[in-house]
């Protein structure tokens, strides 16, 4: 056995964890209509809803909250954000954003027309409704890889250029206002983009005038695998390898909730002086003065530095580690996870996972809902119900992936909690045929996943067949 490593970080400040019983956690999981979007987090033993915005801040950053310039105008708190920005992203101009999706609905209506498309390394939800809501249609270029979990692939984020290239044939450049480009890719399972897949990518571009706006939300994450996996990397720092990732596009949204280490905040950043100024104007009406954009001038200070700590080579080796401490123990116990371990999450399989529920018995909804149920463990569906329903048809989207996510907020839980939940899901695992289905009692018409109820399929009304509920940590 090799050298073990443990946090480069110690605890200075703990938050006590609540530990519901089984009848609890029923009562719970009835009460948010099966959805884990929708439990208390007060019920929640283990939080793996969601990396965003959970992150555990450093001492630095929150004592620089007290030096939060809290002015209306102006705010010196804003200057060290644009820029932090600007030193490690290497963009011109950067404008200031509440989260991410404030600066997804900026570049969405200022780049898009009606009737336009907007290629992309798979959907994420709120990036989608934005571009959807623009007039225009997506269309996934991914690598075909990259909706197999089983193919284990080092770059499965990447872009294939031919379909790119099939697509700016068909349409014409004129109507393809921008490629997106997302590193890591979210649900695809976290999976990144090669250095040389965004050269490429960016060179394409270049020969039709299209732009490349890059989802930057978890950047550094994908650098780390590029040190860790192409040719050429392996010694240089992660944040020699984000500045470069960065040159291959014309700018950027980021949620600043997750790779930039804060609990709220996000920007928007392009190197073209035209747009910049557009996008000022509609900064104004949606998120507020340019000089802090929907955040407090505390949470700017936060993000200013939260940006620099993520870069440093011993924190992220650790947080892709913390991944894979989890990701590893469940391939060894058989469990079916998307391969290889991507960046922020493991994702279960719940298609292998439950191969006895129909895509319209939502195996993932269930499988999140059965593994609250056995410990109180929170995850989220990443599959049906997350994809939602086609603009033109009204029909179900059927995504390949049907997942269960697994995120890891940043430097929160040890890896002792990770062994927690291994042991909760390799349990639900070998009484995986006892889990039933779900039916949707209710479906908002936009981002259904966040507030859809749903109920057991099964005649006693209950997930998990009585007579083999388990509990772990009773
Ligand atoms: N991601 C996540 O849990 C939070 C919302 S869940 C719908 O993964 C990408 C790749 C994201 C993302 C949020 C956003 C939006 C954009 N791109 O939540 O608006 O993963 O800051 O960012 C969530 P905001």
């Amino acid at each position: 056995m090799g050298r073990r490593t443990a946090e480069p970080y110690k605890i200075k400040s703990v938050e006590t964890l609540s530990m519901l019983s089984y009848e609890e956690r029923k009562e719970s999981l009835k009460r948010a209509g099966y959805n884990t979007f929708l439990i208390d987090s007060e019920d929640v033993y283990i939080d793996l809803l969601t990396d965003s915005g959970t992150t555990a801040m450093s001492d630095e950053q929150w004592g620089a909250l007290m030096t939060g310039d809290e002015a209306y105008a102006g705010s010196k708190s804003w200057k060290k954000l644009e820029k932090a920005v600007q030193e490690f992203y290497g963009y011109q101009f950067v404008l200031p954003t509440h989260q991410g999706r404030g600066a997804e609905n900026i570049l969405s209506q200022l780049k898009i027309k009606d009737g336009d498309y907007v290629p992309g390394n798979m959907y994420f939800t709120t990036t989608r409704a934005h571009q959807e809501m623009n007039g225009a249609k997506f269309v996934d270029i991914i690598i075909d890889e990259a909706h197999n979990p089983t193919i284990d692939h080092p770059f499965k984020g990447n872009i294939d250029l031919t379909k790119l290239q099939k697509l700016i044939d068909e349409v014409g450049a004129e109507k393809i206002p921008y490629v997106c480009l997302a590193v890591t890719v979210n649900l695809a399972g976290g999976q990144p983009v090669s250095m040389r897949n965004m050269k490429e990518v960016y060179e394409l571009c270049q020969t039709y005038q299209i732009d490349v706006f890059f989802d930057a939300t978890r950047c550094v994450e994908n650098a780390f695998f590029i040190k860790e996996r192409e040719e050429g990397y392996a010694e240089k720092p992660i944040a020699h390898i984000l500045k470069e990732m960065l040159s291959y596009s014309d700018g950027c949204t980021m949620s600043g909730k997750k790779d930039c280490l804060v609990n709220i905040g996000g920007f928007l950043a392009m190197n073209d002086e035209e747009l910049y100024i557009r996008s000022r104007e509609l900064v104004v009406v949606y998120e507020g003065m340019p000089s802090y954009g929907g955040m407090a001038g505390r949470d700017m200070e936060a993000m200013a530095i939260g940006i620099r700590e993520a870069v440093d080579d011993h924190y992220i080796e650790h947080r892709i580690g913390q991944v894979r401490h989890l990701g590893d123990q469940l391939i060894e116990a058989g469990v079916p996870i998307v391969l290889p371990i991507g960046g922020h999450a493991v994702f279960l399989d719940a298609k292998s996972f439950l191969p006895h529920l129909k895509q319209d018995e939502f195996p993932a909804q269930a499988l999140a809902a059965a593994l609250y149920l056995d410990s109180g463990v929170r995850s989220m569906e990443r599959g049906i119900i997350s994809a939602g329903r086609n603009i033109e048809t009204g029909e179900n989207n059927r995504p390949e992936l049907e997942l269960v996510r697994l995120t890891i907020p940043r430097r929160v839980y040890t890896n002792n909690h990770m062994d927690v939940v291994v042991d909760s899901i390799v349990d639900l695992f070998k009484k995986r045929d006892e889990i039933g289905g779900l039916k949707m009692d209710y479906e908002p018409p936009t981002l259904r996943f966040f507030n859809a109820r749903f109920s057991p399929l099964a005649t006693s009304n209950e997930l998990i067949s009585e007579q083999n509920k388990k509990v772990s940590i009773e």
